[in-house]
């Protein structure tokens, strides 16, 4: 068994674990990263692309921002359209007087690659049979086998930072955790495309189904299709995404989108859920470890990353006083936030998707919602200010 020890162990190189991992390393706190996956395969993982105004200062106070600062572009909000040519501005510069900055999930992923190798943090690759062990003790410890050998971490906590499908949420006892969720009866089947975006994103409720363009940069596009969970990848050639996505915009901004091949598509499910508690003795669970919501709100790598503010500065009191007062109080400090972002992403969700039961009145129902919404200067401030992020 090859042994070492570090202060945080952390389970998961996702946006989570690394971006906890340089939190820490800056305030002199020692971590370990231990990631199943190559971080090619991270890297290859298309994902998010609006970051809240919050996490723009997080990376830039991080040392993080050089690049999102050159490349991301800066949103002062984003159009809804519906009801077959409506259309409103969500400003949260407006509303709020904050931004939001489309920049994609993997260029975060790469700065955060190169800021620890920068400073020489350890990320393990490939690591595999990854467990957690004696987290109700003061003398907790992480194994995993790599290449065939065995490993052990000795550590004083071990943060999970392993999504959805990870390891960390199970070894909390069942009559500890309990779980939130609900399932939505469709999937999002996203595209890039190497084709100038619009210049704004813009959220459909069409009776086709909900639909989204966003972008990566002036030359790579994202757009997103409300389908069916029985649909398979094979079933959407490039033509027919075409085609569906121009049936639901307003053809006005129909015209407007440059078409072109896909250099990524895939399909995700749609889901909102919550763990509580996000910690349970010396672990802590941050990200999608602990809650996954519909896309719809761009929310998922927001809460990750706001998850791992509160969580680094608890451990960064402790190390520096021995207090616990900041790491007592994460899992509901975490969980506060985190019942605002799913509660929007739902609302959102439900406001803008065609749900298979909801039938004419349904339909009626989004739009009469949507009407209201663009002639309410108080629903849009309160629309606006959860879509920017609340403050921290
Ligand atoms: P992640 O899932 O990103 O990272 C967890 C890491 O842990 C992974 O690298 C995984 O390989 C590793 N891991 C898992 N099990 C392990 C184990 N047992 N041992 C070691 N490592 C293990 N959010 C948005 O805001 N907008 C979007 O458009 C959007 N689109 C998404 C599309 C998809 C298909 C998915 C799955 C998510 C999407 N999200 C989106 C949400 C997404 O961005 C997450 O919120 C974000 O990746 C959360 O980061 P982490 O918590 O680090 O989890
Ligand atoms: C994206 O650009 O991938 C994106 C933008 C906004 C969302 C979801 C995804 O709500």
């Amino acid at each position: 068994m090859n042994q070492s020890r570090t202060q945080v162990a952390i389970v998961g190189g996702g946006p989570a674990g690394l971006l906890l991992s340089h939190l820490l390393h800056l305030a002199g706190v020692e971590s370990i990263v231990v990631e199943r996956q190559t971080r090619a395969y991270v890297l290859s993982r298309v994902r998010a692309g609006v970051l809240e105004w919050g996490t723009v200062g997080i990376l830039r106070d991080a040392g993080l921002a050089d690049r999102m600062d050159r490349e991301g572009k800066i949103h002062d909000g984003t159009a809804i359209t519906w009801g077959g040519g409506k259309r409103l501005f969500l400003d949260i510069k407006q509303h709020t007087g904050r931004h939001f900055m489309a920049y994609g999930q993997t260029l975060m992923q790469e700065d955060l690659d190169s800021a620890i190798d920068r400073w020489g943090g350890t990320i393990v690759e490939e690591a595999e049979n990854v467990m957690p062990h004696d987290i109700e003790t003061d003398t907790p410890w992480v194994s995993y086998t790599k290449d065939g050998e065995e490993y052990r971490i000795d550590c004083d906590f071990v943060a999970g930072c392993d999504g959805y499908h990870g390891v960390s949420r199970t070894v909390i006892p069942a009559g500890v955790l309990r779980e939130y969720e609900r399932v939505y009866p469709f999937g999002w089947l996203g595209i890039l495309s190497e084709t100038p975006p619009l210049p704004e994103l813009i959220y459909c409720n069409s009776p086709r189904g909900f639909a989204l363009a966003s972008m990566r940069n002036p030359m790579l596009s994202r757009y997103y299709l409300q389908v069916s969970l029985e649909d398979d990848i094979d079933e959407w050639p490039d033509d027919r995404f075409w085609d569906e996505i121009s049936r639901r915009y307003p053809d006005d901004i129909a015209a407007d989108i440059v078409t072109g091949p896909s250099v990524e598509k895939s399909i995700a499910p749609i889901r909102s859920y919550v763990a509580e508690p996000m910690r349970h003795g010396r672990l802590f669970l941050a990200g999608d470890a602990a809650h996954i919501v519909p896309p719809t709100g761009a929310k998922g790598l927001n809460l990750a990353v706001s998850d791992v503010y509160y969580l680094s500065r608890a451990l960064i009191e402790y190390y520096a006083t021995g207090g616990w007062g900041l790491l007592d109080g994460y899992s509901d400090t975490a969980l506060h936030r985190v019942w605002n972002a799913v509660r929007f992403s739902w609302w959102l969700t439900t406001t803008l998707h065609r749900f298979p039961d909801q039938g004419e009145f349904g339909q009626r129902i989004q739009e009469s919602e949507l009407d209201y919404l663009s002639t309410s200067d108080a629903y849009m401030a309160a629309a606006a200010e959860q879509y920017a992020g609340l403050p921290l």
